[in-house]
């Protein structure tokens, strides 16, 4: 052993399995020619501290509700997290959430560290490698994540939990880097954490004064703990990331805290054990070459040359501690849930129909149907009244807003609906504060906690949080984002406040549903279709204003949203001359001018079109039916950037939409300073039929 790395450990098996942590990271880097070898040399005696002595969780069920979470906000140390669930032999599960015979990490994925089809990616990825908690690579969204897997914890337990029956009482641990500590939602997310006192929460910042560029100092530093104490965290400090006593004593205080999140700042040094690389910006992200990683090992007293290996007692030491402890765990866990359905057989059916993303029956029951109104309602007004009834129906479909619930109409009003706050965690009122990018990752959290959530803003300050929906997007996640004041209905506020390209922004995310329905019962019809989905996540597109609500005995019910998009309004026999697309606001709008060319003896089509990407989806037949081939002459309006309307409207279409910033005025002006009249959209139609 050189001086470099002198053990601190209780026994020699405790320090086997650190190295073989660090080692396995170090050669798969090494294999894979890119990686990150540094954090998890520095890590390994942290994660094998918290996974092998302390963590409730049971390799053989990764998913057993009551499990701890581990989340590692660091995401490009994730050597760490490939080489601990193949070391604790986590079983795989499939998206039927059944556990699978075989392991979820194997050696060879590792040797196949970032390439192709490896269960051993670059960043950890929820929904491809069982064991994985929650996406993260982005510094700060695991964080913030964690604090709505810590909210999720606390509103299970007030719901769920009966005297003598602790169904939830599971924790979570979230590791995060210097990285993490300087993005702004993680202090976003740290300072609602220590409001609502999680004491369910840790994290542990890896204070080694490393990031890409180099020392921290060139651009960080401010006082960590002083800034964690006055969000009320409870502060502690770790002063030797080998030192496994202190770690583990450091985590038992967190555990015993009764009324605050905890830091543990962990000062480490980075690519432990290399003699040349170690505290240096080079161990984070690239190979350490061969020769540094020969020296690496010999200074942990590791055979220079041996590549992959696993020593033996290596995976027998974490079948003794985190599987046996684990698996203790989850069986009486699973025998008090059976004593639990005995006595409470609707709670523990709802905790089952949770875990596997199903709905109550009668979900939908009582849903509202508005009649015909020319004056109508606003987009927001119909979704609070359908947020209302869904969150009655369904007991665990919660969420609130980034402190425009008022505007946004997504306050749950009616009795023992409630607030979330600390000393009511079973209220179904969310107050994220105006922290939009840490609420949607707290919905993340939430949704991988197998509660149905939503969070809701001003759609312009979707920009805020579009980072975490695109995450929720890569994880497929069932989250719900309400957005509402979707166009210029803003009137006076003017262009800080009028989104353009927020939708083609949206309808830019693969797997995202964006809908933006057109009147009140495309609203109700919105929600149907979004609350049946399991695995993608949906930004719904609300108005301000007033709209009128059209009369479906004249014309198609709005059933047709299930579709993304579909005939609202037809000129009978046949093909139609022109097609009117529209979304939102403007579809009442192709309404009126399908009824001024109708007068004229011009047969167009108007097409309701809420959501590109369910309209996608539809078979070829269908979307050919909508829009036939034939029929070149379309137009399509949007009060939104015009970019993408092209594949709808083709070459010989036009689209009536924003190529500029909005402006600040009265409502009732802006439809004529942009163009959003049902006689331009007339005249437009007329044009391309060379009627004019
Ligand atoms: C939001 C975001 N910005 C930038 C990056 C690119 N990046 C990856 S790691 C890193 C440095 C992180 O430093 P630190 O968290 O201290 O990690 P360490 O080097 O100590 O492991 C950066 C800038 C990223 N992954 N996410
Ligand atoms: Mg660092």
């Amino acid at each position: 052993m050189t001086p470099v790395a002198n053990p601190l450990t209780s026994s020699d098996i405790d320090q086997l399995c650190i190295n073989t942590i660090r080692t396995l990271s170090m050669d798969a880097v090494q294999q894979a020619k890119s990686g990150h070898p540094g954090t998890p040399m520095a890590l390994a005696p942290l994660v094998y501290t918290i996974w092998n002595r302390v963590m409730r969780f049971d390799p053989k069920d990764p998913i057993w509700p009551n499990r701890d979470r581990f989340v590692l906000s660091n995401g490009h140390a994730s050597m760490l997290l490939w080489s601990v669930l193949h070391l604790t032999r986590t079983r795989a599960v499939n998206s039927d959430y059944e556990t699978l015979g075989h392991p979820s990490v194997t050696l060879d994925d590792i040797r196949r560290f970032r390439q192709l089809d490896s269960k051993a990616p670059g960043h950890p990825e929820y929904h491809w490698v069982s064991g994985v908690e929650t996406t993260s690579g982005p510094l700060g969204q695991g964080v913030a994540t964690s604090v709505g897997m810590a909210i999720a914890q606390k509103w299970l337990a007030s719901r769920y939990n009966r005297p003598d029956f602790p169904i939830f009482d599971y924790r979570i641990y979230a590791v995060c880097g210097d990285g993490c500590m300087m993005e702004g939602i993680a202090a976003e997310s740290a300072s609602l954490a220590g409001h609502l006192g999680l004491n369910n929460l840790c994290w542990i910042y890896d204070n080694n004064h490393i990031t890409i560029e180099g020392h921290t100092s060139i651009a960080f530093s401010e006082d960590v703990a002083l800034r964690f104490l006055a969000y009320h965290w409870n502060v502690l400090r770790v002063g030797d990331a080998n030192d496994l006593e202190r770690i583990g004593h450091s985590l038992e205080r967190a555990r015993k805290e009764t009324d605050s999140p905890t830091l543990i700042i962990l000062d480490s040094h980075i690519g432990y054990g290399a003699p040349h690389k170690q505290d240096t910006a080079a161990a984070h992200g690239e190979p350490l070459g061969d020769d540094e990683v020969r020296l690496a090992k010999r200074a942990y007293g590791w055979p220079e040359d041996a590549k992959f290996m696993v020593p033996d007692g290596v995976y027998e030491h974490f079948e003794d501690g985190i599987g046996v402890r684990g698996g203790n765990a989850r069986r009486e866990w699973m025998r008090l849930f059976e004593a639990y359905r005995a006595q409470y057989p609707e709670l523990a059916a709802a905790i089952e129909q949770m875990q596997r993303r199903e709905l109550p029956a009668g979900w939908d029951r009582n849903l509202p149907v508005f009649p015909a109104d020319p004056k109508g309602i606003a987009g927001r007004d119909a979704s609070g009244k359908t947020l209302n009834v869904l969150a009655q129906n369904i007991p665990w479909f919660l969420g609130g807003s980034a402190d425009l619930g008022p505007s946004n109409k997504t306050l749950l009003t009616y009795e023992g609906a409630g607030d979330f706050e600390a000393d009511n965690p079973g209220g179904k009122n969310f107050h994220f504060g105006i922290r939009e990018h840490s609420m949607a990752a707290i919905v993340n959290g939430l949704a991988l906690s197998k509660v149905r959530p939503y969070g809701a803003s001003f759609f312009i300050f979707s920009d805020y949080a579009r980072p975490a929906i695109r995450l929720s997007a890569v994880m497929e996640l069932p989250a719900i984002f309400v957005f509402t004041h979707d166009a210029m209905g803003d009137g006076e506020d003017g262009p800080t406040h009028q989104p353009v390209e927020h939708l083609a922004s949206m309808r830019a995310i693969p797997g995202l549903v964006t809908l933006r329905p057109g009147d009140a019962n495309e609203v109700v019809e919105a929600y149907r279709y979004i609350l049946q989905l399991r695995h993608q996540p949906a930004v719904l597109v609300l108005s301000r204003q007033p709209l009128p609500t059209l009369d479906r005995t004249k014309y198609t019910p709005a059933s047709g949203v299930a579709r993304g998009a579909y005939v609202l309004a037809d000129a009978g026999g046949g093909d139609p001359e022109v097609i009117l697309i529209a979304s939102g606001s403007e579809v009442t709008l192709a309404v009126d001018a399908h009824e001024e060319l109708r007068a004229e003896g011009i047969r167009s089509r108007v097409v309701s079109m809420p959501s590109w990407d369910i309209f996608e989806h539809q078979a070829r037949e269908y979307r050919d039916s909508v829009l036939p081939p034939a029929v070149t002459a379309r137009v399509a309006i949007e009060q939104a950037s015009t970019f993408g309307w092209e594949r709808y409207i083709g070459t010989a279409g036009r689209v009536i939409g924003m190529t500029t910033f909005g402006a600040s005025a009265p409502l009732k002006e802006l439809p004529r300073k942009f163009g959003f009249e049902p006689g331009r959209l007339a005249a437009v139609a007329r044009d391309l039929l060379g009627k004019r």
